[in-house]
């Protein structure tokens, strides 16, 4: 199959080339895809070189699938001109994740909603995508009512310039900035825009998605996002307050049971998720599962997963082996 990479020399791009080569995509032929200024550079996919082209040309090579990660505005711009092209686009971007004409996929959740008809996917924010498939199981037990989250988020969230900018600071060396603060043993508590409401563009997005993605717009979220100096993972507090009483054993066996998930929960030998152990993992993990004592039908825990993989490029590839796997691409 021939598999546009649109995005591909990014940070997201580059692991998404890593992922379907590690998963064995079908794929035949790759192409990838980016701006002007990387047009005719080199990446390298299974052994071979494969020169980047922009993105008429990928079009002209009728790829069956497009895997976005470019950022919004080539997302709204380019997104329409491949799916009109018949070629089928998972896009990582905010672009079309609350368009109610598109689908917001997270497979293990909701890829049945998917159809031969659904041209343009779109892939969830990172953070939403670790904390829906802990909430998912849940869900169907014991009918969330409301979830507070607090993120601590990696650099690599925000790109290539982020993790320059950190490593730069860490040696003391002079260089562009993509926070407006120093990073480097800081804290930020701003991640994206903020909006009229005084939460961020983040925050919102891991409230609107949350719904979407688990076909409920009755699960309450509020969530206060964080970049935090590291690499390798985002990690998140979540209170997960439901409707029906639980017991913390059943939690436990439907966290482990749960499509995707790792439960690493072992305070006693001080075992729990951390972004240095999930980094480079597809699972999400989860620990500190304990009793929120301060209220009834409520439970804390902690999740940590690889942003750059199960929150955008394995996600990503997932959906696309969801569509190989039902024929609708080829
Ligand atoms: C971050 N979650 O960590 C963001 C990155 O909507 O896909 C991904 C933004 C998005 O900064």
């Amino acid at each position: 199959m021939k598999v546009a990479v649109v995005g591909a020399t990014g940070l997201v791009g580059t692991k998404m080339l890593q992922v379907l080569e590690e998963r064995n995509f079908p794929v035949t032929e790759l192409i990838p895809v980016a701006s002007e200024k990387s047009v005719g550079k080199e990446v390298t996919f299974k052994g071979k070189p494969y020169k980047v082209v922009n993105a008429d040309t990928a079009i002209s090579m009728k790829p069956a699938v497009a895997l976005f990660s470019a950022g919004g505005s080539t997302s709204l711009e380019w997104a329409p001109k491949f799916a009109e092209a018949g070629i089928t686009v998972i896009d990582n971007s905010s672009a079309w994740r609350m368009d109610p004409t598109k689908k917001l996929v997270v497979p293990e959740i909701n890829g049945d909603a998917l159809t031969p008809e659904d041209k343009i996917i779109a892939n969830p924010n990172c953070s939403t995508i670790q904390m829906v498939l802990v909430l998912e199981p849940l869900h169907k037990l014991y009918n969330i009512n409301r979830v507070v989250v607090s993120t601590y988020q990696s650099v690599t969230g925000t790109g290539v310039k982020a993790v320059d900018q950190l490593m730069n600071e860490r040696k003391g060396v002079e260089g562009p900035k993509a926070y407006a603060h120093t990073i480097d043993l800081n804290v930020i508590p701003q991640i994206d825009v903020f909006l009229e409401n005084g939460y961020t563009k983040e925050e919102m997005k891991m409230v609107k998605e949350t719904k979407k993605i688990m076909r409920d717009d009755n699960i309450k979220v509020t969530a206060t996002t964080v970049r935090i100096p590291v690499m390798g993972g985002h990690s998140e507090s979540v209170n997960i307050e439901f409707g029906k009483e639980f017991e913390l054993a059943d939690v436990r066996k439907s966290l482990e049971t749960a499509p995707g998930l790792v439960v690493v929960d072992d305070p006693a030998n001080a075992k729990y998720p951390m972004p240095k152990d999930a980094h480079e993992r597809d699972e999400v993990f989860v620990g500190r599962i304990r009793r929120d004592e301060s209220q009834d039908k409520t439970l804390n825990l902690w999740i940590v997963a690889d942003n750059l993989r199960k929150g955008a490029a394995t996600n990503a590839v997932q959906i696309a082996e969801y569509l190989h796997q039902q024929k609708w691409i080829s």
